[in-house]
C-alpha cells in the first residue's frame, strides 16, 4: 500500500469530469486501499480519486476519526438518487484546497447509488456529515470544488493565492 501525493488547485485535473469505471477489479481494489490510506495519512474524511490525479469516478469516505475497526464507505460509479427537502449549513475544507473553509449549505439527507468493493450494486440513505461528504466528493467528479458555492470574488482570491503558493513551492 502506498500514500499518494495530493493533487491541489489549481492542477487542471481537479477541474475535469471523471470517467465512469467499467470493471472493479484487483488492481482498482488496491487504489481504493492507496486512497484510504492517504485520506487517514492526510488526514481528511473523505477523498475522490482525481485528488490523487485519477480521473475516474471512485471515492472513499469516513468521518469516523478514531474509530477501531474503521468502517469507511467506498463507492464506485456513486450516483445521488435522492435529495432531500431539507438544507444543511455546514463548514467544509478540502484537501486540495489547503487552509481554506467557508460554510456550504446542501441537502441534508441524500440518497446514493453506486457500485461496491466487489462491484456489486448498492445504495444506501446518508444523513449528517455523510450526506455532506458524499456530495463533496461527487462534486469532485464532476470537476467542482465548494469554493464553486462561494461568490465569485471570494473563489477568485483564493485560487489566485494558491496559485501564488504552488508557484513559490515549484522555485524551491
Ligand atoms: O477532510 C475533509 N473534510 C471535510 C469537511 C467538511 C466537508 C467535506 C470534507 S471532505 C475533506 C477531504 C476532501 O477534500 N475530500 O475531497
Ligand atoms: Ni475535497
Amino acid at each position: 500500500m502506498a500514500i499518494l501525493p495530493i493533487i491541489t488547485v489549481p492542477d487542471p485535473v481537479l477541474r475535469k469530469v471523471a470517467a465512469p469505471i467499467e470493471r472493479v477489479d484487483d488492481a482498482l481494489r488496491r487504489l481504493m486501499n492507496d486512497m484510504l490510506l492517504t485520506m487517514y495519512d492526510a488526514p481528511g474524511i473523505g477523498l475522490a480519486a482525481p485528488q490523487v490525479g485519477i480521473s475516474r469516478r471512485l471515492i472513499v469516505m469516513d468521518p469516523s476519526r478514531d474509530e477501531d475497526p474503521k468502517e469507511p464507505l467506498i463507492m464506485v460509479n456513486p450516483r445521488i438518487i435522492v435529495r432531500g427537502d431539507e438544507l444543511r449549513l455546514h463548514e467544509e475544507g478540502c484537501l486540495s484546497i489547503p487552509d481554506v473553509t467557508a460554510e456550504v449549505e446542501r441537502p441534508a439527507r441524500t440518497k446514493v447509488s453506486f457500485l461496491d468493493r466487489e462491484g456489486k450494486p448498492a445504495e444506501t440513505e446518508l444523513e449528517g456529515i455523510w450526506s455532506t461528504i458524499v456530495q463533496h466528493e461527487i462534486d469532485h467528479l464532476n470537476g467542482v470544488l465548494f469554493i464553486d458555492y462561494l461568490s465569485r470574488l471570494k473563489r477568485d482570491m483564493i485560487v489566485k493565492k494558491l496559485t501564488k503558493t504552488r508557484r513559490a513551492d515549484q522555485a524551491l
